[in-house]
């Protein structure tokens, strides 16, 4: 296992990127500001699958500059990336066989965006990792819901039968969401998906799994097992809950106290505004200051720096994104 962790322990900065076809709804729903991570708009926006899907064809992020991407958080210090592969709105970011819900065969981009991303990460020498939202997922159909659609913020005109519907059924507000049950999505997507990016990317260092709602043993030994493909792979402790502790822990959003630190490999994710996924109207960015003393905080406690950025509808990084990178690269030079 040290053999395995020493890149990471040595890396102390990497890169998170919330990405997918929720960039295309910016955090805007029927011309609602809608709350929470610009991620979450399909459950906080109690959107139908049906329409939600609809809104994925007009994805096309043609600005995509993937060695862009890689150079920035070079250039920034960092010296790993991890993506989300999917989200929990179950939308895959590479071609699969395991399900239509892709963007390969979902959108007029129609091209897998890791394949080119991967290579970029291996030409510069940045590590490259995968998210993956094992348990939730609102379109495949048996995939679970963490937080049933709440009526914060601006809530969808169709709420009361929408609650009434979730109220029956875990969490789900669409139908469709509980035609399979969680064994059979497991089955047939998310190990076989899994298996893809374990396959047909290269070298994945890290499988950053989240939200492990109805993960049982069973499951998480089956998606466990596909990590055999990837020898020197380490992952985090968000496979399932209770009695898994991965390979380190993930505060989120905060830095420990020096009293918290229990020796323990750690890494603290942060946003740089005020959301992971893009939202168009969030500009409440962190000074350069803050994320270099953020920076320094954790590298100085032993642990790792994963700060996020959530590109656009194009494919480009918000400007306040590329500010905060380029601020940190110019300290990381003369320091
Ligand atoms: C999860 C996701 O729901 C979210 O969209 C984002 O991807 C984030 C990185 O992870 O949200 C969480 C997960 C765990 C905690 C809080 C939010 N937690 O442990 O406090």
């Amino acid at each position: 296992r040290d053999e395995r962790m020493k890149w990471w322990r040595e890396a102390r900065f990497g890169m998170f990127i919330h990405w997918g076809d929720y960039a295309a709804w910016g955090g805007v729903y029927r011309g609602h500001e809608v709350a929470h991570g610009g991620e979450w708009i399909m459950n906080r926006g109690k959107i139908p699958v049906a329409e939600y899907q609809a809104k994925a064809k007009t994805f096309n992020p043609v600005k995509y500059d993937p060695d862009a991407w890689v150079r920035m958080a070079k250039e920034a210090g960092m010296k790993y990336i991890v993506i989300t592969a999917k989200h929990h709105d179950g939308f895959a970011m590479f071609k699969s066989s395991a399900s239509k819900w892709n963007i390969a065969d979902a959108t007029t981009y129609g091209k897998d965006v890791l394949k080119p991303l991967a290579a970029a990460c291996k030409k510069y020498g940045i590590k490259l990792g995968f998210y993956y939202s094992q348990a939730q997922d609102w379109n495949n159909p048996g995939g679970a819901v963490a937080r049933k659609p709440a009526n914060d913020g601006w809530a969808n005109p169709d709420s009361a039968r929408i609650d009434a519907y979730t109220a029956e059924h875990a969490g789900h507000w669409d139908p469709y969401q509980t035609t399979s049950t969680m064994g059979q999505y497991i089955d047939r997507v998310a190990v076989p998906q899994v298996k893809e990016l374990l396959t047909n990317y290269g070298d994945v260092a890290v499988l950053w799994w989240d939200t492990p709602t109805g993960m049982t043993d069973e499951y998480a030994q089956k998606l466990q097992d596909v990590l055999k493909l990837q020898p020197n792979i380490i992952t985090n402790d968000r496979l399932k809950r209770p009695n898994f502790a991965g390979d380190y822990k993930t505060p989120e959003q905060k830095i420990p106290n020096l009293s918290e630190l229990d020796g323990k490999d750690w890494e603290t994710c942060m946003t740089m505004n005020g959301t992971w996924g893009y939202k168009s109207y969030d500009n409440k960015w962190k000074s350069p200051e803050t994320l270099i003393h953020n920076l320094i905080d954790i590298a100085s406690k032993g642990g790792n720096y994963l700060l996020n950025v959530g590109p656009d509808a194009m494919g480009q990084f918000p400007e306040g994104s590329i500010k905060g990178l380029k601020a940190i690269g110019d300290w990381m030079k003369v320091n």
